[in-house]
Formats: C-alpha cells, sequence, structure tokens
C-alpha cells in the first residue's frame, strides 16, 4: 500500500525557508527574556522560538520555516495542528478543562480506553489508566506489576530510557545528562532495578549472535543475579529511542516475553516513543507479534496534548484496590479529546501506511549514503523511526563531534535534526508523519550534504 499523501492538506506553506542568519532579533530577545528567568537546567536544541506549525514546517517568530525531523521528540504524528485536533481540543475547551476523572467523571476518559484496549495488541481483556507524561506511565506500569506480583525487583535494559523521575531516572541507563552532570547527582535512586545486556547488534562483540541467544545471555543473568522468582517486571522499548534508536535482532523480544510468562514476570514494552504508527504498526512490538502484560503509551496519543496511558491485562490491573491509581490531572478531558481526534487521523489517512512509506524513501536513500560515506557505521529503525550511527571511519569508535556537526549544519539550512545515543554519535529521523514526500526529501538532501561536508 502507498501513501496518501494527497488526501492530506496543509495550512501553512510546506517550504524550507531561511531569511539570513537566525536566531533573528525576535528570538534574541526571547532568548534574552529566557535567561534571566529561566532555569539553566533547561535547554533547547534550537535557539529559536515557534510562532506556528503544521504538517511538515515549523514557522519561528522571526518568519523563517523549518523542516520538522523530530515531531517535538516523537509527538506530533499527525502535525502540531491537526484540524481534527485542534477542533477537538476547542469543542472540549468550550465546555469544560477538568472536572478531574476522580471527583466527577466524563466519557472522554472512557471512550479513549476503549480505543486503547482496540488498539493494543492481544485479545485478551484489559484495562487502561490515564496519567500526564510517559514517565508517570512508566511509574505506574511497575506499580502496578509490583503490587500484582508481590515481587520487588525490576529488570531495565543497557541503553534504556524510561523518564527523569526518580523510579524512571534509576531505570534509565545513561548518567549525562539524565542522572547526573558536572555539578552533581540526582540520586539516591530508585532500588531494586537491575539492568541486564541488551541486543544491539550493531556493536554486539560476536556479529554472529542472534536474537535468542541474546535473550538467553539476559535470562541467565537474570536468573544467577536476582532468581526469576523474584522479578516482578521486565521492562523494555521495543526499539529503543534515546539510547540510539536500537532495534533489537529478532527473536529478542519474543524470547524475552515468552520466558516473562513463564516465570510469572510481568512484560511491560514501554511504546511511549515507538507507539501509534510511528513504526509503521500500532505498536512496535507488532512486528515480532509480541503481546505484553503491560504497554506503556504517551507522546504520539493525543497530537501533542499531555496524556500518557498504561493498557494491560485486566487482571493485573484489576488487582488494584479502588483509589490506588490516579492522580489530578491523569486523562485531562481536552487530552482525552485531542487523542481521540488524533486516533481518528491515524485510521483515517492510515499512517501506518504513510510510515512504512517515508520508511521506503528514507532508508533507500540513508542505505546509499552509507555506502558512499565510510563515517556511516549503521544504518537502522523501522517506519519513521530511523536512524544512522556515526563511527570514526574504518571502525566501530562512536563520533558523537560529527554528529553534533551534522546536526548543527541541518539546522542552518533550515532542518531539525534529533540526536540520540548512549554515545552520542546516532541521527535521527522522527519527522511526522504527516509530512509531504517533497519536503521529506528536501529534508534527507540536506542531511547528505551536511554528512558529506563534514565527514
Ligand atoms: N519512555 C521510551 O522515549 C521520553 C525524553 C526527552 P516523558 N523520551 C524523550 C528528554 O530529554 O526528556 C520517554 C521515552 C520512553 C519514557 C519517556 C518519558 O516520557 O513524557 O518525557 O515523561
Amino acid at each position: 500500500m502507498t501513501a496518501t499523501a494527497h488526501e492530506l492538506s496543509y495550512r501553512l506553506d510546506q517550504k524550507r525557508s531561511i531569511n539570513g542568519a537566525f536566531p533573528g532579533p525576535k528570538s534574541q530577545a526571547l532568548n534574552e527574556r529566557r535567561a534571566a528567568v529561566v532555569a539553566a537546567g533547561v535547554s533547547s536544541g534550537v535557539p529559536v522560538y515557534v510562532e506556528d506549525a503544521d504538517g511538515g514546517i515549523v514557522r519561528d517568530v522571526d518568519g523563517n520555516s523549518f523542516i520538522d525531523l523530530g515531531s517535538g521528540i516523537a509527538v506530533t504524528s499527525v502535525g502540531a495542528s491537526d484540524p481534527a485536533v485542534v477542533a477537538a481540543v476547542q469543542d472540549a475547551a468550550a465546555h469544560f478543562t477538568h472536572t478531574c476523572f476522580m471527583v466527577t467523571p466524563y466519557e472522554g476518559y472512557i471512550a479513549v480506553a476503549e480505543q486503547l484496549n482496540r488498539l493494543t495488541p492481544g485479545d485478551h481483556e484489559k484495562r487502561t489508566v490515564l496519567f500526564n507524561s510517559g514517565a508517570e506511565a512508566v511509574e505506574n506500569a511497575v506499580k502496578v506489576a509490583r503490587l500484582a506480583t508481590g515481587r520487588d525487583a525490576v529488570v531495565a535494559f543497557d541503553h534504556a530510557y524510561h523518564g527523569r523521575t526518580n523510579l524512571t531516572m534509576a531505570l534509565t541507563a545513561k548518567a549525562m545528562p539524565y542522572k547526573s552532570g558536572p555539578s552533581g547527582g540526582f540520586g539516591p535512586f530508585a532500588p531494586e532495578v537491575y539492568r541486564m545486556p541488551m541486543s544491539y547488534p550493531f556493536r554486539e562483540e560476536n556479529p554472529e549472535i542472534t536474537g535468542a541467544e541474546a535473550a538467553k545471555r539476559a535470562i541467565t543473568m537474570i536468573e544467577k543475579q536476582i532468581g526469576g522468582d523474584q522479578v516482578a517486571a521486565i521492562i523494555i522499548e521495543p526499539i529503543q529511542g534515546e539510547g540510539g534508536f536500537i532495534v533489537p535482532a529478532e527473536g529478542f523480544l519474543p524470547a524475552l516475553s515468552a520466558w516473562a510468562k513463564e516465570k510469572g514476570i510481568v512484560f511491560i514494552a514501554d511504546e511511549v516513543q515507538s507507539g501509534f504508527c510511528r513504526t509503521g504498526e500500532w505498536f512496535a512490538v507488532n512486528h515480532e507479534g509480541v503481546v505484553p502484560d503491560i504497554i506503556t503509551m504517551a507522546k504520539g496519543i493525543a497530537g501533542g496534548l499531555p496524556l500518557s496511558a498504561i493498557t494491560g491485562r485486566a487482571d493485573l490491573l484489576d488487582a488494584v484496590h479502588p483509589g490506588g491509581l490516579g492522580g489530578t490531572y491523569g486523562g485531562n478531558p481536552v487530552a482525552c479529546a485531542a487523542a481521540l481526534a488524533a486516533i481518528g487521523t491515524m485510521e483515517q489517512h492510515d499512517l501506518n501506511a504513510r510510515a512504512r512509506h517515508i520508511e521506503e524513501i528514507a532508508l533507500g536513500r540513508l542505505n546509499e549514503l552509507a555506502a558512499e560515506v565510510s563515517a556511516i557505521g549503521d544504518v537502522r529503525g523501522r517506519g519513521a523511526m530511523l536512524a544512522i550511527e556515526l563511527v570514526q571511519a574504518g571502525s566501530k569508535e562512536p563520533n558523537a563531534e560529527l554528529t553534533k556537526a551534522v546536526a548543527a549544519a541541518c539546522l542552518q539550512e533550515g532542518v531539525i535534526i534529533l540526536t540520540c545515543g548512549t554515545y552520542g554519535n546516532v541521527i535521527r529521523l522522527l519527522p511526522p508523519l504527516v509530512i509531504s514526500d517533497e519536503l521529506l526529501i528536501d529534508g534527507l538532501d540536506v542531511l547528505a550534504a551536511a554528512i558529506k561536508a563534514n565527514a
């Protein structure tokens, strides 16, 4: 099936245009105001301030139009101002912005739960709870798993990213900048978190190792170091996001999840970044037919409104006593309306097909580029979640300097590109799924030129 770009319509001109040097005067003035009032710990990758965004374009306050290949970190899959989302938000907000679902409930929350129970993998009985952020969803998935199993230990993986709250910092692998920095650390961290080796095909000592063998390696370590019967949950991103868009070897996820089932361990798929059509399927676990016990979702779920969710086996979620789960804003009515509209757009425009179409366009070009440029060590990903890993030519030594230089060169030309990776040497592509072919190709041309010029 091919894409349906012609069915997509845009409000802003879908063209890259940079008027001279930036940040322009308005962005510079905002940068000055910001420096006086916003904490230094919050930083922005792009030094301009947004005035408007639509489709694949982000326009700044000085009139520069950038191609968006980041989607605000995989959030605006339906675009940053999808007309259906905008209308739903306006309508919901005109009636009530909040009542608190724990006080006076409303239909939108139930309707989102119905959609998530339908769309997530598996035809078993499911239950859903809504929250605000990805980290909050992860925290709650672990809470449920611990209560339901009566066990404490939680297994996470090398290169994992699960958030910035106390428990999720403990689950996250990378120290700088998430857990500590030159001025100190954010610990102490939550206990009973154990880290196991990931399947990372490009960086395996033995490049022949299969997914099943890599799973066995982790399982043996869990058995020896923790004991399978002590483990409440295994949490894993089916494609790791911040850690470097690492796609585990085929068979890794199925073997882990099968073993978890055998041991009564709750298998949690963290699909906060990889969910909602991003990889060409509703969820990345679908590529290997894995059915998680609990799935965590956020980002793409609500077209940019803050909403997150956990959906999982009814027996696990219903094990929690009434009142045991919640939060003031969880499942905010405006965010629920946005989620229903965003899911509608994903289905109406078949954004799974659109993500696969983006893969077809982009992966081919990235592979061509890799054949020409020896600093590209690996090209990987699925759908519209693609990456290249940059190395010192002729080795696998990570090349973070080149990665930074390429991202900066792309930005200079008006293309927003995000980097990631434990070693800071991965360029990732996360375009809105509604980006036009022309804009995507223009962005890829800029990326290719930036790599060739800097490698
Ligand atoms: N799980 C898999 O990717 C968020 C974080 C950016 P929140 N990733 C982007 C940053 O530097 O803070 C993420 C994720 C996965 C959980 C989270 C956390 O989601 O909504 O940021 O809390």
